[in-house]
């Protein structure tokens, strides 16, 4: 049989920051490498990823016709926030010049808020976890057979939008296949910060996180389920990478460390492997212990990052990040003590964040003294509790396009929730990186 073209597309970040730019980062789209070997494992299909992030397009026009040359009947986007005004005006576009053209979305922010498939160049929408919708989907359409029925689909009646409900999470992630890096060049991805311009592969060992901080989206796809892939193999995919001559890893799991001991196992595995690696890791302040530090040192990781978020105590419960400034404290003397280096990251602009408290997290930043440190304006984003409070606050109205294009933490915020004026927040965020950009960390 022959098979079914399906395009997997990442769409273009039109609206990067300064900085951003000045990083020169381009992170795998490992999600759309994820779909696309288990379309291609799982049914007649030949996957194809489109990443525009690595084309130079600005117009819509321009790049829905990028798509369209691609000739194939079915498109998957994947959505962030901050993209989703580009993604449906590239749909429209595109079911314009390729009336034929199905178009699906899914990702963060359709999970999110999947009434947003009401936009008039989208067919469907797949909340949650993506695998098993997503070919449950393109069989049906291929097979002429109604797939209104399908878990995790949104979909139009009438030209109102209904959202099926979840299904259940899959029980066994090892047996989704790896990533189908075959599907991009992965030379052309870069952190030059950690890994120079060797080239470099996210990956992810677990789903979801079990905590609740009141500013994360892990739960609106996974729910706070927390599901392993086994060692072997999360390691039979590190080898294959070093063989496609990558060694450098750039962990996408929430948090890399929720128990420490497969952590530690984990690190040791890669020891083992003789093979030079190199990473860098998310990892809560409550889960380091020093044996983790020690091994985490040893199996190559250049930076373990920690979301310190607040310097004020009650702040930090109010968030829910449940960790003590003292917890975090000791994790970070701990990966110093192993000379593990350390990125701490801290929100700016908390709803009831005022000059005080901003005063404290810069402080506890100066006396935490990481190796790098990201300042963050606080990023309201769909299915969040601080995305919620600013609706119902009158601050954010989720139908503006403007406002949600504006989600993004480097230079600007949709919403300010704190104490504090937009320009302040901005203000302190500046005199946060001038400072720290002086300082040698010890
Ligand atoms: C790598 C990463 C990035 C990369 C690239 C992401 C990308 N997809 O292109 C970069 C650095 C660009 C990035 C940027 C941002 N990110 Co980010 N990022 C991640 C991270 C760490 C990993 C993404 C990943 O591959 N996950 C693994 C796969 C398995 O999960 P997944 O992407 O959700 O995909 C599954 C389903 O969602 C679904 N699915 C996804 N796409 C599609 C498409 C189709 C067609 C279908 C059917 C299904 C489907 O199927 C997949 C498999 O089950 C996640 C955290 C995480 N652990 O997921 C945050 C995350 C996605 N980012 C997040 C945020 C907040 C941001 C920023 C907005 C931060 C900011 N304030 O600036 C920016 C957006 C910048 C911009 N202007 O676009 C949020 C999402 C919020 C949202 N609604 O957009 C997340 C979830 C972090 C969090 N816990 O809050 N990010
Ligand atoms: S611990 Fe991290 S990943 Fe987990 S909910 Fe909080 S911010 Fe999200």
């Amino acid at each position: 049989m022959a098979r079914e073209k399906v395009l997997l597309v990442r769409a273009p970040n039109l609206y990067k920051s300064e900085q951003w730019k000045k990083q020169g980062v381009l992170r795998t789209p490992t999600n759309m490498a994820l779909l696309g070997a288990y379309l291609r494992e799982s049914g007649p299909y030949e996957p194809e990823i489109l990443d525009l992030e690595t084309y130079n397009l600005n117009s819509i026009p321009e790049i829905a016709g990028t798509i369209s040359s691609r000739n194939s009947r079915y498109v998957g986007f994947t959505t962030l926030t901050p993209r989703f005004p580009t993604i449906m005006r590239i749909a429209q576009e595109l079911k314009t010049q390729s009336p034929n053209v199905t178009t699906i979305v899914g990702g963060p922010h359709i999970s999110g808020r999947p009434q947003d498939c009401r936009y008039p160049g989208i067919d469907y929408g797949i909340t949650g976890e993506g695998e098993q919708a997503f070919l449950e989907l393109l069989d049906n359409l291929r097979q002429g057979e109604d797939p209104s029925e399908i878990k995790n689909l949104v979909h139009k009646v009438d030209g109102n939008v209904v959202v099926n409900p979840r299904r259940q999470f899959m029980k066994d992630l090892d047996s989704l296949p790896y990533p189908a890096w075959d599907l991009i060049d992965l030379s052309q991805y870069k952190e030059p910060a950690f890994f120079g311009q060797e080239p470099h592969a996210g990956v992810f060992t677990t789903r979801g996180c079990p905590q609740d901080c009141v500013f994360c989206a892990s739960k609106v796809t996974w729910d706070r389920r927390l599901r392993y892939r086994s060692l072997d193999n999360v390691m039979g995919e590190f080898e294959d990478l070093a063989k496609r001559g990558v060694r450098n890893l750039y962990f996408y799991d929430d948090q890399f460390a929720l128990k420490p001991e497969r952590a530690i196992d984990l690190c040791n595995r890669m020891i083992q492997t003789g093979i030079d690696f190199r990473y860098v890791v998310q990892i809560r302040a409550d889960s380091v212990n020093p044996e983790l530090a020690r091994v985490l040192k040893k199996s190559g990781c250049l930076s373990a990052a920690i979301g310190v978020e607040t310097g004020n105590e009650e702040m930090l419960q109010r968030i829910r990040k449940k960790e003590t400034k003292d917890e975090i404290r000791a994790a970070v003397t701990m990966l110093k003590e192993a000379g593990v280096p350390i990125t701490t990251s801290y929100i700016i602009g908390l709803p009831g964040d005022t000059h005080e408290t901003i005063q404290q997290t810069l402080e506890f930043a100066r006396e935490l003294n990481t190796q790098q440190r990201k300042f963050m304006l606080l990023t309201p984003v769909p299915g969040t509790d601080v995305y919620n409070l600013a609706v119902q606050k009158g601050l954010l109205d989720p139908d503006d396009l403007d406002q949600m294009e504006n989600t993004t933490f480097y230079d600007r915020t949709a919403v300010n929730l704190s104490d504090v004026s937009t320009e302040e927040l901005l203000r302190y965020q500046d005199q946060a990186y001038r400072e720290f950009d002086k300082q040698t960390p010890k």
